[in-house]
Protein backbone atom coordinates (compact mmCIF):
# COMPACT_ATOMS: atom_id res chain seq x y z
CA UNK A 1 0.00 0.00 0.00
CA UNK A 2 1.36 3.62 -1.04
CA UNK A 3 2.17 5.79 1.85
CA UNK A 4 -1.11 8.04 0.80
CA UNK A 5 -3.59 4.88 0.64
CA UNK A 6 -5.99 3.75 2.99
CA UNK A 7 -7.87 6.01 5.85
CA UNK A 8 -6.84 9.41 6.43
CA UNK A 9 -9.89 10.78 9.10
CA UNK A 10 -13.30 10.45 6.73
CA UNK A 11 -11.66 9.35 4.00
CA UNK A 12 -10.35 6.23 2.32
CA UNK A 13 -7.57 6.15 -0.33
CA UNK A 14 -8.60 3.38 -2.51
CA UNK A 15 -5.66 2.30 -4.46
CA UNK A 16 -5.86 2.41 -8.37
CA UNK A 17 -5.69 -1.13 -8.71
CA UNK A 18 -8.45 -1.69 -6.56
CA UNK A 19 -10.23 0.56 -8.68
CA UNK A 20 -9.54 -1.29 -11.62
CA UNK A 21 -10.97 -4.60 -9.80
CA UNK A 22 -13.53 -3.37 -8.73
CA UNK A 23 -14.81 -2.34 -12.48
CA UNK A 24 -13.45 -5.20 -13.99
CA UNK A 25 -14.66 -7.85 -11.67
CA UNK A 26 -17.62 -5.97 -10.12
CA UNK A 27 -16.55 -6.02 -6.53
CA UNK A 28 -13.61 -5.29 -4.47
CA UNK A 29 -12.28 -6.25 -1.15
CA UNK A 30 -11.15 -3.01 0.47
CA UNK A 31 -9.28 -4.23 4.01
CA UNK A 32 -8.51 -1.66 6.96
CA UNK A 33 -11.97 0.68 6.57
CA UNK A 34 -12.54 0.97 9.85
CA UNK A 35 -10.59 0.40 13.30
CA UNK A 36 -11.44 -1.98 16.13
CA UNK A 37 -12.95 1.16 18.17
CA UNK A 38 -15.14 1.99 15.24
CA UNK A 39 -16.23 -1.24 14.61
CA UNK A 40 -17.01 -1.48 18.73
CA UNK A 41 -19.14 1.41 18.43
CA UNK A 42 -21.26 0.15 15.37
CA UNK A 43 -21.48 -3.17 17.21
CA UNK A 44 -23.24 -2.32 20.21
CA UNK A 45 -25.66 0.13 18.11
CA UNK A 46 -26.16 -3.19 15.94
CA UNK A 47 -26.77 -5.21 18.98
CA UNK A 48 -29.70 -3.18 20.16
CA UNK A 49 -31.22 -4.44 16.74
CA UNK A 50 -30.66 -7.87 17.33
CA UNK A 51 -31.87 -7.90 20.79
CA UNK A 52 -34.75 -5.66 19.46
CA UNK A 53 -34.30 -3.07 22.17
CA UNK A 54 -35.04 -0.41 19.08
CA UNK A 55 -37.97 -1.36 17.33
CA UNK A 56 -38.44 -2.14 13.85
CA UNK A 57 -41.66 -2.12 11.43
CA UNK A 58 -43.19 -5.05 9.93
CA UNK A 59 -41.30 -6.81 7.58
CA UNK A 60 -38.28 -4.77 7.66
CA UNK A 61 -37.40 -7.05 10.47
CA UNK A 62 -37.12 -10.52 8.58
CA UNK A 63 -35.69 -13.40 7.85
CA UNK A 64 -33.82 -13.84 4.11
CA UNK A 65 -33.31 -17.54 4.42
CA UNK A 66 -36.72 -18.57 4.76
CA UNK A 67 -40.55 -17.59 4.45
CA UNK A 68 -42.31 -15.25 6.73
CA UNK A 69 -43.60 -17.89 9.08
CA UNK A 70 -40.31 -18.97 10.87
CA UNK A 71 -40.24 -17.93 14.82
CA UNK A 72 -38.08 -14.97 15.27
CA UNK A 73 -35.61 -17.01 17.22
CA UNK A 74 -35.20 -20.06 14.50
CA UNK A 75 -34.09 -16.98 12.27
CA UNK A 76 -31.03 -18.05 9.86
CA UNK A 77 -30.02 -14.46 8.11
CA UNK A 78 -31.84 -12.12 10.79
CA UNK A 79 -32.27 -8.80 8.12
CA UNK A 80 -32.92 -5.32 9.46
CA UNK A 81 -33.98 -3.00 6.67
CA UNK A 82 -33.32 0.68 7.32
CA UNK A 83 -31.13 1.13 10.22
CA UNK A 84 -30.73 4.59 10.22
CA UNK A 85 -34.60 5.27 9.89
CA UNK A 86 -35.05 3.20 12.91
CA UNK A 87 -32.02 5.09 14.82
CA UNK A 88 -31.61 8.22 13.09
CA UNK A 89 -28.67 8.65 15.39
CA UNK A 90 -26.77 6.27 12.49
CA UNK A 91 -26.96 8.48 9.93
CA UNK A 92 -23.46 10.16 8.67
CA UNK A 93 -21.16 7.67 11.03
CA UNK A 94 -18.41 6.47 10.68
CA UNK A 95 -18.54 4.00 8.25
CA UNK A 96 -21.42 6.19 5.90
CA UNK A 97 -19.01 8.99 5.65
CA UNK A 98 -15.84 6.78 4.45
CA UNK A 99 -17.94 4.61 2.45
CA UNK A 100 -19.18 8.20 0.66
CA UNK A 101 -15.15 8.69 -0.22
CA UNK A 102 -15.14 5.37 -1.68
CA UNK A 103 -18.28 5.57 -3.96
CA UNK A 104 -17.16 8.72 -5.23
CA UNK A 105 -13.70 7.50 -5.92
CA UNK A 106 -15.11 4.27 -7.72
CA UNK A 107 -18.49 5.95 -9.81
CA UNK A 108 -18.02 9.97 -9.31
CA UNK A 109 -18.85 12.76 -7.12
CA UNK A 110 -22.72 12.20 -7.75
CA UNK A 111 -22.45 9.24 -5.37
CA UNK A 112 -24.89 9.60 -2.40
CA UNK A 113 -26.08 7.34 0.46
CA UNK A 114 -28.75 5.06 -0.48
CA UNK A 115 -30.45 2.77 1.65
CA UNK A 116 -28.64 0.52 4.87
CA UNK A 117 -29.55 -3.05 6.18
CA UNK A 118 -27.96 -5.22 9.16
CA UNK A 119 -27.28 -8.91 7.91
CA UNK A 120 -26.76 -11.99 10.46
CA UNK A 121 -26.21 -15.27 10.76
CA UNK A 122 -26.23 -16.42 14.36
CA UNK A 123 -23.77 -19.28 14.98
CA UNK A 124 -24.43 -22.65 13.69
CA UNK A 125 -27.42 -21.70 11.45
CA UNK A 126 -26.05 -23.76 8.80
CA UNK A 127 -29.33 -22.89 6.81
CA UNK A 128 -28.57 -19.60 6.59
CA UNK A 129 -27.49 -19.62 2.94
CA UNK A 130 -28.27 -16.56 0.94
CA UNK A 131 -29.83 -17.01 -2.62
CA UNK A 132 -27.97 -16.20 -5.58
CA UNK A 133 -28.96 -12.89 -6.94
CA UNK A 134 -28.24 -9.18 -8.45
CA UNK A 135 -29.31 -6.53 -6.44
CA UNK A 136 -31.11 -4.75 -9.32
CA UNK A 137 -33.27 -7.52 -9.60
CA UNK A 138 -34.71 -6.32 -6.45
CA UNK A 139 -34.65 -2.74 -7.39
CA UNK A 140 -36.58 -0.49 -9.86
CA UNK A 141 -33.70 -0.18 -13.53
CA UNK A 142 -32.76 3.43 -13.47
CA UNK A 143 -31.03 5.86 -16.02
CA UNK A 144 -27.90 6.00 -14.28
CA UNK A 145 -26.42 2.42 -13.02
CA UNK A 146 -23.96 3.36 -11.00
CA UNK A 147 -23.96 1.73 -7.66
CA UNK A 148 -21.38 1.17 -4.85
CA UNK A 149 -22.81 -1.36 -2.33
CA UNK A 150 -20.43 -1.70 0.88
CA UNK A 151 -20.43 -4.81 3.18
CA UNK A 152 -19.08 -4.10 6.53
CA UNK A 153 -17.43 -6.99 8.39
CA UNK A 154 -18.67 -6.82 11.92
CA UNK A 155 -16.86 -10.47 12.45
CA UNK A 156 -14.41 -12.28 10.91
CA UNK A 157 -15.82 -13.82 7.53
CA UNK A 158 -15.38 -16.77 6.45
CA UNK A 159 -15.91 -19.68 4.34
CA UNK A 160 -16.78 -21.40 7.64
CA UNK A 161 -19.44 -18.64 8.61
CA UNK A 162 -21.11 -17.75 5.55
CA UNK A 163 -19.25 -15.12 3.45
CA UNK A 164 -20.18 -13.34 0.48
CA UNK A 165 -19.63 -15.11 -2.73
CA UNK A 166 -19.38 -13.10 -6.30
CA UNK A 167 -19.35 -14.32 -9.70
CA UNK A 168 -16.83 -12.01 -11.23
CA UNK A 169 -17.56 -10.26 -14.43
CA UNK A 170 -21.17 -10.80 -14.27
CA UNK A 171 -22.41 -6.90 -14.15
CA UNK A 172 -20.76 -6.67 -17.39
CA UNK A 173 -23.44 -9.20 -18.57
CA UNK A 174 -26.21 -7.48 -20.66
CA UNK A 175 -28.69 -9.41 -19.32
CA UNK A 176 -29.88 -9.26 -16.11
CA UNK A 177 -30.06 -13.11 -14.63
CA UNK A 178 -33.84 -14.75 -14.14
CA UNK A 179 -34.77 -14.30 -10.79
CA UNK A 180 -38.00 -15.97 -9.02
CA UNK A 181 -39.23 -15.78 -5.41
CA UNK A 182 -37.64 -18.38 -3.62
CA UNK A 183 -40.70 -19.35 -1.85
CA UNK A 184 -43.12 -19.17 -4.89
CA UNK A 185 -44.43 -15.53 -3.43
CA UNK A 186 -43.41 -12.44 -2.78
CA UNK A 187 -45.92 -12.01 0.32
CA UNK A 188 -44.30 -15.48 1.26
CA UNK A 189 -40.79 -14.00 1.72
CA UNK A 190 -38.73 -11.00 0.59
CA UNK A 191 -36.61 -13.15 -1.09
CA UNK A 192 -35.25 -13.84 -4.82
CA UNK A 193 -33.32 -16.30 -5.93
CA UNK A 194 -31.03 -16.89 -9.52
CA UNK A 195 -29.67 -20.28 -10.40
CA UNK A 196 -25.57 -20.42 -11.40
CA UNK A 197 -24.90 -21.89 -14.87
CA UNK A 198 -22.22 -24.64 -15.84
CA UNK A 199 -19.88 -21.78 -16.38
CA UNK A 200 -20.19 -19.37 -13.58
CA UNK A 201 -17.07 -18.97 -11.14
CA UNK A 202 -17.93 -18.26 -8.12
CA UNK A 203 -15.53 -16.58 -5.49
CA UNK A 204 -15.69 -16.37 -2.26
CA UNK A 205 -14.45 -13.84 -0.70
CA UNK A 206 -13.25 -13.84 3.16
CA UNK A 207 -12.57 -10.56 5.05
CA UNK A 208 -11.94 -9.45 8.81
CA UNK A 209 -13.36 -7.53 11.23
CA UNK A 210 -13.00 -3.71 9.92
CA UNK A 211 -13.13 -4.49 6.33
CA UNK A 212 -15.47 -4.10 3.61
CA UNK A 213 -16.05 -5.45 0.15
CA UNK A 214 -18.07 -2.99 -2.80
CA UNK A 215 -20.13 -4.40 -5.75
CA UNK A 216 -22.07 -3.14 -8.24
CA UNK A 217 -26.04 -3.49 -8.49
CA UNK A 218 -25.42 -6.85 -11.53
CA UNK A 219 -22.55 -8.45 -9.76
CA UNK A 220 -24.08 -12.04 -9.28
CA UNK A 221 -23.61 -12.54 -5.08
CA UNK A 222 -24.76 -14.82 -2.00
CA UNK A 223 -23.47 -16.51 1.03
CA UNK A 224 -23.15 -20.03 2.26
CA UNK A 225 -25.06 -20.99 5.29
CA UNK A 226 -23.02 -20.40 9.13
CA UNK A 227 -21.19 -23.91 10.35
CA UNK A 228 -19.41 -22.12 13.23
CA UNK A 229 -20.56 -23.15 16.18
CA UNK A 230 -19.51 -19.82 17.96
CA UNK A 231 -18.80 -17.50 15.10
CA UNK A 232 -21.75 -14.98 14.08
CA UNK A 233 -21.51 -13.58 11.07
CA UNK A 234 -22.83 -10.13 10.73
CA UNK A 235 -22.39 -7.77 8.38
CA UNK A 236 -23.62 -3.48 7.89
CA UNK A 237 -24.62 -2.57 4.43
CA UNK A 238 -24.26 0.65 2.55
CA UNK A 239 -25.74 1.29 -0.80
CA UNK A 240 -24.65 4.25 -2.61
CA UNK A 241 -26.20 5.17 -5.98
CA UNK A 242 -25.92 8.23 -8.29
CA UNK A 243 -28.30 11.20 -6.83
CA UNK A 244 -30.86 11.13 -10.22
CA UNK A 245 -30.99 7.44 -9.66
CA UNK A 246 -31.90 7.85 -5.64
CA UNK A 247 -34.74 10.70 -6.67
CA UNK A 248 -36.25 8.79 -9.21
CA UNK A 249 -36.31 5.57 -6.70
CA UNK A 250 -38.29 7.85 -4.24
CA UNK A 251 -40.34 9.36 -7.00
CA UNK A 252 -42.33 6.36 -7.78
CA UNK A 253 -42.27 5.53 -3.68
CA UNK A 254 -39.37 2.86 -3.56
CA UNK A 255 -37.30 3.44 -0.62
CA UNK A 256 -36.03 -0.28 0.28
CA UNK A 257 -38.05 -0.65 3.05
CA UNK A 258 -39.82 -4.29 3.01
CA UNK A 259 -43.00 -2.50 3.91
CA UNK A 260 -43.46 -0.29 0.99
CA UNK A 261 -46.43 -0.88 -0.99
CA UNK A 262 -44.20 -0.97 -4.48
CA UNK A 263 -42.12 -3.67 -4.49
CA UNK A 264 -39.75 -5.55 -7.58
CA UNK A 265 -38.93 -8.63 -9.17
CA UNK A 266 -37.19 -7.18 -12.37
CA UNK A 267 -38.43 -10.23 -14.84
CA UNK A 268 -41.56 -8.92 -13.98
CA UNK A 269 -41.72 -5.49 -13.49
CA UNK A 270 -42.86 -3.87 -10.62
CA UNK A 271 -45.70 -5.20 -8.36
CA UNK A 272 -47.98 -3.23 -5.72
CA UNK A 273 -47.84 -6.19 -3.25
CA UNK A 274 -50.30 -3.80 -0.72
O1 LIG B 1 -24.95 -10.91 3.61
C1 LIG B 1 -25.22 -11.70 2.70
O2 LIG B 1 -25.00 -12.89 2.79
C2 LIG B 1 -25.81 -11.17 1.42
C3 LIG B 1 -25.59 -9.68 1.26
C4 LIG B 1 -26.13 -9.10 0.02
O3 LIG B 1 -26.82 -9.70 -0.74
C5 LIG B 1 -25.79 -7.70 -0.29
O4 LIG B 1 -25.09 -7.04 0.49
O5 LIG B 1 -26.23 -7.22 -1.36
Amino acid sequence: MEASEGRQGDDYTVASADIEAFHKNGFVHLKGVLSEAEVVSLEEEYMKFIRREIPVEGRDFCDMSSDYTKPLEEYSIINIMLPSRYNSSLRSNIYERCAASIAQQLCGPEMVFDYDQLLAKPPSRTDGVFSWHQDLAYWPVTKDTRTASFWLAIDNSSMENGCLRFVPGSHLEKELRHHGPLHGDRDKSHTLAATLGDTDIEMPVEICRGDVTVHHERTLHGSGGNFSSNSWRRAWVLAFRSKSAVEEERRIGFTHSHNDSLQVLNQVGIENVA
